[in-house]
């Protein structure tokens, strides 16, 4: 009897129950394959990382003994497809039962299910033991209520598993601490330096170019430091929780030109290839809380964005798939600007965001939303076109995460099931809580003169472009209140301004 095993490459967790037992007859399968490389125009370091990521875990795999087929890009048999080549190695391995880990995109869940019927052995699906909740605990919960809200699911996981919890109550006697942590950064604390590991992947990267794979950004920005195995995430965990984590909480919302990564912890490529357990890195924010080291208010926010966000998401994405992808509830049509694909423009918070986002295929979550996002949904850019854009370029970009955040969260295209109201706003936000606006071509405080910062006239256009749909959300009421007080020759001068900003849109 002979098992086939197959790992995808974001299932490199090698405290996998898998792998407790050393069997001959159970055979492990990993395979690089243009399927996956070209679903999405891919930022170079994602692709690298997840080789490099794969090569580890295959290693070790091989090193304790287990049976591993490798498919690297590049292998004369590999037909660069999971389900032909899962096809002759049945043949070659005489398997007689192939067994997969729960997928966590929705294409491949149906792609893998299909199996079943083109293959001629017994097919099953374990778990990946990765998640605190299940697939279906967001829907389940919400069954029957016309509001679903990340703060009701992420109570019910903290009373559910005891995790900042006072018996019934709250750590703290509240639930959020969100208030305490909107500082803007001045320079103080220093920002951490980054001691991750580098890596010279030029060898991987080889591969790929050689392939013909077409990527984005830059493949080996000063230093590859994102995590390629297990022992290396948890070295970076631990740093974080020792010297980040304190001051995660006050300057979760701040950004600057002197960091690109702030006081942010670098975990979601690990967290998402499951290299790291969400239980474990929730349970060492907390130990840090209880033993002194981290304030409440960072470890609480810390733990949402884990227990709360990424859980809810998950549910989210799960609830609405097939389908959610095609969301364009304020039907906005624009395809990308071309500084996109070159962070070359003379809007200094996206000449950052994106710059960064080219060169270490990260940006931190204001930077996502309050900058990146902001701007495509003002400029109604096409949320599916913004999707791929996110889906490729970030480290952490795996669709089940990547889509609610970007199609719910980022551009209200799910009519509002995700976020309560649009994320916009006008250039202030972004002065407030950053120092781009000071080293910036544009004018923040103005609105339509010349210079003035497109967001200003981006924003009130676009409240005036919607009206019909948002003001009737009583979460906007103030907005409209002061669009109604302002003068008509006011209200034409912000529509001919933005008018003139999204024609010329390209060369902002
Ligand atoms: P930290 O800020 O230090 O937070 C710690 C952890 O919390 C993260 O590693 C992540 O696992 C989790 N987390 C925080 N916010 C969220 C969130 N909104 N949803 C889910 N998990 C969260 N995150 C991804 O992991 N993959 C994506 O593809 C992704 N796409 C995004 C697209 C948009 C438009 C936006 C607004 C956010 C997106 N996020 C995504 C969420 C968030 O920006 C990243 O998780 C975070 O920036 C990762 O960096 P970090 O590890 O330094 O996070
Ligand atoms: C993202 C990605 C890429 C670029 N390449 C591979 C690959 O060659 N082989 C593989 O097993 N997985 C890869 N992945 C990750 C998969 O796309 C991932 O498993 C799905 O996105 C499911 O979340
Ligand atoms: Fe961005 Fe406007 Fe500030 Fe320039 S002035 S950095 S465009 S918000």
């Amino acid at each position: 009897m002979t098992t086939l095993r197959l790992i995808l490459g974001d299932q490199l967790n090698p405290n996998h129950r898998w792998f407790e037992t050393v069997d001959p007859d159970i055979h492990y399968a990993l395979m690089e394959v243009r399927s996956e490389t070209d679903y999405v125009l891919h930022h170079a370091q994602k692709i690298i990382a997840i080789f490099a990521g794969m090569r580890d875990l295959a290693a070790q795999l091989k090193h304790n003994g287990h049976v591993v087929h490798y498919l690297t890009l590049d292998e004369p048999n590999n037909q660069q497809d999971f389900a032909a080549n899962l096809k002759t190695l049945v043949k070659t391995t005489g398997a007689d039962r192939l067994q997969y880990q729960m997928p966590d995109e929705w294409r491949l869940d149906q792609s893998l299910q299909q199996l079943t019927h083109q293959i001629d052995i017994p097919v099953d699906c374990v778990d990946s033991e990765h998640f605190m909740t299940a697939r279906d605990t967001v829907a389940n919960l919400f069954k029957g209520r016309k509001q679903w809200r990340m703060e009701n699911f992420y109570r019910h996981v903290r009373q559910t598993t005891g995790i900042l919890m006072d018996g019934q109550d709250p750590v703290g006697g509240q639930w959020n601490f969100d208030a305490e942590n909107r500082k803007p950064w001045r320079g103080q604390p220093p920002a951490p330096t980054d001691r991750r590991q580098a890596h010279d992947h030029s060898a991987i990267w080889a591969v790929i170019e050689s392939h013909g794979v077409k990527t984005f950004g830059q493949p080996q920005a000063d230093n590859f430091r994102w995590p390629v195995n297990r022992n290396e995430a948890l070295e970076d965990l631990t740093h974080f929780i020792e010297h980040v984590l304190p001051s995660f909480g006050d300057f979760q919302d701040a950004m600057s030109v002197k960091s690109w990564r702030l006081f942010h912890a670098l975990i979601s490529f690990a967290l998402n290839t499951k290299m790291l357990s969400p239980n474990e890195v929730v349970a060492s924010a907390e130990r840090a809380w209880r033993d002194g080291q981290a304030p409440l208010p960072a470890v609480e926010g810390f733990i949402r964005q884990i227990m709360g966000w990424r859980e809810y998401v998950r549910g989210i994405y799960w609830s609405q798939m097939p389908g959610y992808d095609e969301g364009n509830a304020l039907d906005h049509q624009r395809p990308l600007p071309q500084w996109f694909w070159s962070g070359q423009t003379r809007m200094n918070c996206l000449a950052h965001s994106i710059g960064q986002s080219l060169e270490y295929a990260y940006a931190h979550h204001i930077q996502r939303l309050m900058v990146i996002g902001n701007f495509a949904l003002l400029a109604g850019l096409n949320p599916k076109a913004v999707h791929h854009w996110y889906l490729g370029i970030y480290i952490d970009a795996f669709e089940w995460v990547e889509l609610p955040n970007t199609v719910g969260m980022s551009q209200f295209a799910d009519g509002g099931l995700l976020a309560s109201k649009p994320y916009v706003s006008s250039g202030a936000y972004i002065d407030r809580m950053s120092d781009y606006c000071k080293g910036c071509h544009y004018n923040r405080k103005e609105r339509t003169t010349e210079n003035a910062c497109p967001f200003n006239a981006l924003y009130w256009d676009f409240y005036l472009r919607h009206e019909a749909v948002l003001s009737k959300n009583p979460r906007i009421g103030m907005a409209y209140r002061q669009i109604t007080k302002m003068p008509d020759d006011e209200v034409v001068s912000i529509k001919e301004k933005a008018a003139d900003i999204l024609e010329n849109i390209d060369q902002l």
